[in-house]
């Protein structure tokens, strides 16, 4: 295929504009599937964990055919914390759809990853989706796109981008913003005809950046990435060289090469300048990586991706249970691991700190929390502990991450959630009403919103809609009250019944119920008071002539609160660890033995 029938795209939006469901369309308009062919909604989101939650985790290519012209589509994940994918693979596009709510409007997601775009001089092409909803607000919309555009200092071109009104699930797109819109002719038609062709000289010396890896079982590490220049073709000797590191020179030999077709990958004999491609046979290859002809060795520079902004620690897990029922559980099962994710995930950084843990930092609770539950799932046994926001010292002062929060909540629970931010140092830095709803945008500490998500749907019964990105770092803002109350701690080893934790439930809510293994140390649930009680929730009836042992049928014991292993990270205070298993989320203190512990805590109040 000649360059100039190529048009390479990415998708980005803020979380839950549609991204997925418009590849979707995309895919059965462009002819993908066969005629009746069954295929699942949001099909690209095909790891577990995306389709359990319904997000996009990692980008994921594809591409469709249109009037002899081949498009490669990019789909983005929108939820902040996986930016660091998007503004990577930004590199291998020429345009992006900037696909925005009809109803929500630009969000902070919408308005980092349009950043990056504009950064890169990328064209854009401004979708307002689900103007199907009720609730839309289409020329609003519009509006604010453009206001957007211009607070990001948008070219003049850029600013004139087209705007085509959509509703993906529908599968329709219109050019008039009270069109309907019959099929999405238009969004195709406008790509082929404003995105730029990709540049490049197909006949020069080969030149490929590493945007992306995947993995497959037979084949191997899977290199993904554009061809800047020159051509490529299985079997064909290649030099790995870095942009960033000057002693990396290594020859290596292409087995396989693929282009992206729908749902899959083609076999090709030959690809050139625009495309992208993937490759097996280099074992060893990491995102940021350029492959060049062994004559002519000119890496290409790679995407700064913005600091982690929270981190964790990692380590063995040293419980009573510890080994029972993870797989992997040693730090060198650990580290390997460990090691792996970061050849695929360039925004996780891990530093060894001494033998049996590691320091694990991230973009956001959510980013380190989707690898936890990726590594129980993988059958990995470890415990980590709370997430610490990262300083930075600017002009010799120590500054933290602030995030632009914006939070969309019904006009009545205005009052309750701006008082919430501000006990936790946020500052509403403007208030707009939206419909029916007040639209309240904060600056607040990073730390000040571990464990507010919660708080914030019960104070806005459900309807509230918040969400954060990075925006700046600034000088510490004082202590934030994390917890407000303490744990109910198990006095011995042994297994809860119904008779203790009868004699301990009104004393806070348990997080578990009877016939529940428990050791000395481990935490039980959360107690209404604002410090640690030790609880023997073992204890069992004694024994009269009257009742057998265990029948414990007087007590009505409430439910247990089942916290999910996101609540688990929310909930743990820092002298407390996570026992992540494959079967088991068990809190538990740092130092197991009571006395010691108390010992500790009278210290520390001296
Ligand atoms: N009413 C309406 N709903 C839509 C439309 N497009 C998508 N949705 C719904 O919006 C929700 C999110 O859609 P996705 O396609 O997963 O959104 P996404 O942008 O890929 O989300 P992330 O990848 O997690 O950032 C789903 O419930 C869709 O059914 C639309 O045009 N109209
Ligand atoms: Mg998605």
């Amino acid at each position: 295929m000649t360059q100039d029938k190529i048009r390479n795209i990415a998708i980005i939006a803020h979380v839950d504009h549609g991204k997925t469901t418009l590849v979707d369309q995309m895919l059965k308009q462009g002819g993908v599937y066969r005629a009746n062919q069954v295929v699942a909604d949001r099909v690209m989101d095909s790891g577990d964990l995306e389709r359990e939650r319904g997000i996009t985790i990692l980008a994921k290519n594809t591409a469709v055919h249109y009037k002899g012209y081949k498009i490669n589509i990019v789909d983005t994940p929108g939820h902040a914390d996986f930016s660091g994918e998007v503004e990577r693979i930004l590199k291998m596009v020429d345009g992006v759809l900037l696909l925005v709510d009809a109803a929500e409007g630009p969000m902070p997601q919408t308005r980092f990853v349009l950043q990056k775009a504009l950064e890169l001089g990328h064209k854009v092409i401004v979708v307002v989706n689900k103007i199907d909803r009720p609730d839309a607000r289409v020329h609003e919309v519009m509006d604010e796109v453009l206001e957007l555009l211009l607070d990001l200092n948008a070219t003049e071109e850029q600013f004139d981008s087209p705007t085509l009104f959509c509703s993906a699930r529908r599968g329709t797109a219109a050019y008039g913003p009270d069109d309907e819109g019959t099929d999405l002719t238009p969004l195709f038609d406008t790509i082929i005809q404003y995105i730029d062709p990709p540049k490049g000289d197909p006949a020069g010396p080969l030149q490929l950046l590493v945007s992306s890896i995947d993995y497959n079982e037979f084949v191997g590490r899977i290199g993904i990435g554009r061809i800047e220049r020159g051509s490529i073709h299985p079997n064909e000797d290649v030099v790995v060289s870095d942009y960033h590191d000057h002693d990396m020179h290594e020859r290596a030999r292409i087995v396989a090469l693929y282009e992206f077709t729908g749902l899959g990958r083609d076999a090709v004999p030959v690809a050139s300048a625009g495309e992208i491609v993937a490759f097996s046979g280099i074992s060893d290859i990491t995102i940021g990586r350029t492959l060049c002809a062994p004559d002519t060795i000119e890496p290409l520079p790679f995407v700064k991706i913005s600091d982690p902004t929270i981190e964790m620690t990692f380590s063995v897990n040293d419980s009573p249970f510890a080994g029972r029922e993870g797989k992997f559980v040693t730090s060198r099962n650990l580290r390997d691991r460990l090691e792996r994710e970061l050849l695929k995930d360039v925004s996780l950084h891990v530093k060894e700190m001494g033998t049996d843990a590691f320091n694990v930092a991230g973009r956001g609770e959510m980013h380190l929390s989707i690898l936890i539950e990726t590594m129980r799932r993988e059958g990995y046994e470890f415990q980590v502990s709370t997430p610490h926001v990262l300083t930075k010292t600017v002009d010799g002062k120590l500054c933290e991450p602030i995030e632009r929060m914006v939070a969309d909540v019904p006009e009545a629970s205005v009052g309750a959630v701006i008082d919430k931010i501000s006990q936790r140092k946020g500052e509403l830095s403007s208030m707009t009403p939206v419909g029916s709803r007040m639209r309240l945008e904060f600056l607040i500490p990073t730390r000040g919103l571990f464990g507010y998500r919660n708080e914030f749907l019960t104070d806005t019964r459900g309807e509230g809609i918040m969400a954060s990105v990075l925006d700046s770092y600034a000088p510490m803002k004082g202590e934030i009250p994390r917890r407000q109350t303490g744990s109910l701690v198990a006095f011995e080893t042994g297994e809860s019944c119904a008779y203790g934790l009868g004699g301990v439930q009104d004393r806070g809510s348990l997080f578990i119920g009877p016939g529940v293994e428990v050791y000395a140390g481990m935490v039980v649930g959360a107690c209404n008071r604002n410090e640690d009680m030790a609880v023997n929730v073992c204890k069992r009836k004694q024994l009269t002539n009257m009742r057998a042992a265990g029948s414990d049928d007087a007590i009505r014991l409430s439910p247990p609160r089942v916290l999910s292993l996101e609540q688990c990270l929310e909930y743990l205070a820092d002298d407390e660890l996570l026992e992540v298993t494959p079967q088991s989320l068990r809190i538990r203190k740092r130092i197991l033995d009571h006395a010691q512990r108390m010992r500790t805590v009278m210290k520390a109040k001296q």
